[in-house]
């Protein structure tokens, strides 16, 4: 915010003046919210993690990426700059883009990308959004490494609904490849028609951690004052895998998830899926020492291959010197396919509820939705060969519809009324019923690009049904341009007789990114208020790659505040 005060020379001098001063300038940071420019230059650059040297594509040469602070009610103003040799979009998870999809960034979904040695300007006005979300490349791969913190503080001189910490963390999970281009997986992949490779490593904050020689030096250390609370905002940027989370000897107290408060609980553990953030109260309130922070899979799906490593910081009392190794102890994390561990931790999520950020549930429903989600195995054809198991080839579906990446963006399409780029029959049902979490289920599926189109205002239930195809495995789904309530959850096949009744219609967590538990069903509600086209995907990227992807279309309402903003005149153009 620029203060334009035309306070003359002359009067400067008074001590008088100068509180004044003082009080106009404090009055002006309660009552405006700031505008923020920021330019994102994507770069290549080499960077070192397990001894192994390689360029990854950075934004302004960092990995993570730079953070992003703002308050509630700010607006952002991101130049991109694309230096690098490949295509890039951005997208800003957990923002809601108002009226604003253009900003949304999925390519094909929302936007042509930007080509190398184009840019683009993305715009983020930051209105219900209060918490940790975060930044992510929503293009090919380029997530893995193009990736960063959004942090919104509460409304200028409005308090956190916890008392004040210290001071803040980020802690970034991230995912880490050697010897290899990230960006040629998924086409190597696609080329065998096999998983795409397995990771080296996880990451915290861009770092394997003390576990790994070429990492110990440089593994991320959080430095406490005794006595005192710190608020980690942990961010889970990993594109393929679930992570329990846990810091040796300490207590962790969750306050929030996805840039939503939650009503506080403590926990020993965490479980975080790719695309969520929690934040937590971490209390020093240990003996001086140093304690190991890891994090390692959680990974459901019988027979699945993962990385089976542990990625770890150091969280270490001020003054207390690493050199007595022998007291790092890592944390207990559940063993990797402890589903109650998983299940046990998220279903404590509930709304907070307060004055400042009511709960709204949706109780009048008039558009109810079922969503199967599978992973598939497809036959090849002579360009596609067949490396998978029983010699297939992977795929994924919702509602056995495996979506395919239209030539032009759907909301452009959409905008102009150009047809032929996607169709309007997405199934709102599974298109055949049967025992979702049965076994020797049918593998098959089939491609489109295909629409829900939501009347303005609708009040939408999705239920999200994990299936057995291929494997049951725990799908974090995310929902584009909204918020929604995770009203209920369970395992088996969704009964809509029986499991409606079980709702929580008082307290529901809110959310932007849900864990569907394996062999199991997760029911969200949300309004259909923010009129666009939005992706709703899981967000283990090899999912999302072979086709678990669904798109909403939701229509302008009858005034002008509730109709979408005109298109920029930089978008980018196919
Ligand atoms: C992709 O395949 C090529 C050719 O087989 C290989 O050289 C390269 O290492 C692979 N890259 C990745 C990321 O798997
Ligand atoms: C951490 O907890 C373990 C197990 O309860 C205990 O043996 C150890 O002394 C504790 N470490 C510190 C530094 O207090
Ligand atoms: C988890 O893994 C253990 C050890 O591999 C195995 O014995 C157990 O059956 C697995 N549990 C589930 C639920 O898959
Ligand atoms: C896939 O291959 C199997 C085994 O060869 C065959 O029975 C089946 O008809 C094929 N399905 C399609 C859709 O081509
Ligand atoms: C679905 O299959 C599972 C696993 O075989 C079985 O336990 C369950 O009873 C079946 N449900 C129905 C409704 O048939
Ligand atoms: C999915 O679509 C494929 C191809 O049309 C079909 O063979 C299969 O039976 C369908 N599966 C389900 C569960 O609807
Ligand atoms: C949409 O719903 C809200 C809340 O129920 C209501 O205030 C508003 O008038 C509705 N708008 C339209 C166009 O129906
Ligand atoms: C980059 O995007 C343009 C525009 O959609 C497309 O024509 C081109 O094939 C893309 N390049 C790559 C390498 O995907
Ligand atoms: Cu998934």
């Amino acid at each position: 915010m620029e203060l334009k005060l035309n306070i003359s020379n002359t009067i400067v001098n008074t001590l008088e003046t100068i509180v004044f001063f003082l009080f106009v300038l404090h009055t002006f940071q309660i009552a405006e919210a700031k505008i923020h420019h920021h330019t994102f230059t994507i770069k290549s650059k080499a960077y070192t993690r397990l001894c192994d040297t390689k360029n990854i594509l950075t934004v302004n040469g960092e990995y993570p990426g730079p953070a992003l602070k703002a308050y509630r009610g700010d607006k952002l103003v991101v130049n991109v700059v694309n230096n690098a040799n490949y295509n890039i979009t951005l997208h800003w998870h957990g923002a809601r883009q108002i009226m604003n999809p253009w900003s949304d960034g999925p390519e094909y979904v929302t936007q042509c990308p930007i080509r190398p040695g184009e840019s683009y300007v993305y715009r983020i006005d930051l209105t219900v959004e209060e918490g940790t979300i975060w930044w992510h490349a929503h293009s090919q791969w380029a997530r893995a490494t193009i990736h960063g913190a959004f942090i919104v503080y509460p409304k200028r001189g409005s308090p956190y609904p916890f008392p004040k910490p210290h001071h803040e963390i980020p802690l970034i999970l991230g995912e880490w490849w050697n010897k290899k281009n990230i960006m040629d997986i998924p086409g190597n992949a696609s080329k065998s028609g096999s998983e795409p490779a397995i990771s080296d490593a996880y990451t915290i904050n861009g770092q394997p951690g003390y576990l790994y020689p070429c990492s110990k030096p440089d593994t991320f250390t959080i430095t406490v004052v005794p006595g005192r609370r710190y608020l980690l905002r942990i961010i889970s940027a990993v594109m393929d895998e679930e992570l329990f989370f846990a810091i040796a000897n300490h207590t962790l107290t969750v306050v929030g998830k996805d840039g939503l408060y939650l009503k506080h609980f403590k926990s020993n553990y965490l479980m975080i899926t790719p695309g969520q953030s929690i934040d937590v109260l971490l209390h020093a309130n240990q003996r001086s020492s140093n304690y190991f922070v890891a994090a390692r899979a959680y990974s459901s799906p019988f027979g699945a291959g993962f990385d089976k490593t542990t990625t770890t910081a150091i969280l270490q009392y001020n003054g207390v010197s690493l050199n007595r190794r022998n007291q790092l102890v890592l944390p207990y994390l559940p063993p990797y396919n402890r589903t109650e561990a998983s299940t046990r931790f998220t279903n404590q999520f509930r709304s907070l509820g307060s004055s400042n950020h009511p709960v709204k549930v949706p109780v009048k429903i008039d558009t109810r939705l079922l969503y199967a989600i599978s992973v598939n195995l497809m036959n090849c054809s002579d360009d596609k060969p067949c490396n998978g198991p029983f010699g297939k080839r992977f795929s994924s579906s919702v509602n056995n519809i495996s979506f395919v990446n239209p030539s032009i963006d759907i909301l452009r399409a959409y905008y102009r009324r150009t047809r032929g780029v996607f169709q309007e029959d997405f199934p709102r049902n599974p298109p055949k019923e049967f025992n979702y979490t049965g076994e020797n289920l049918p593998f098959p599926t089939r491609f489109g690009t295909k629409v829900v189109v939501l009347d303005y205002n609708s009040s939408v239930e999705l239920v999200l049904q994990g299936t057995n195809v291929l494997a049951s495995d725990n799908h974090p789904i995310h929902l584009h341009g909204y918020s929604f309530y995770v009203v209920g959850s369970g395992f088996g096949n969704f009964d809509r007789r029986k499991d409606p009744l079980k709702y929580n219609l008082v307290d529901p967590p809110e959310e932007t990114t849900v864990g569907v538990p394996p062999n199991g069903w997760t029911a969200v509600r949300f309004v259909a208020n923010n009129p666009g086209v939005w992706l709703l995907h899981c967000h283990i990227e090899r999912h999302a790659t072979w086709g678990m992807n669904a798109v909403f279309i939701v229509k302008d309402g009858p005034t002008k505040s509730s109709r979408m903003v005109k298109p920029p005149r930089d978008l980018p153009s196919c």
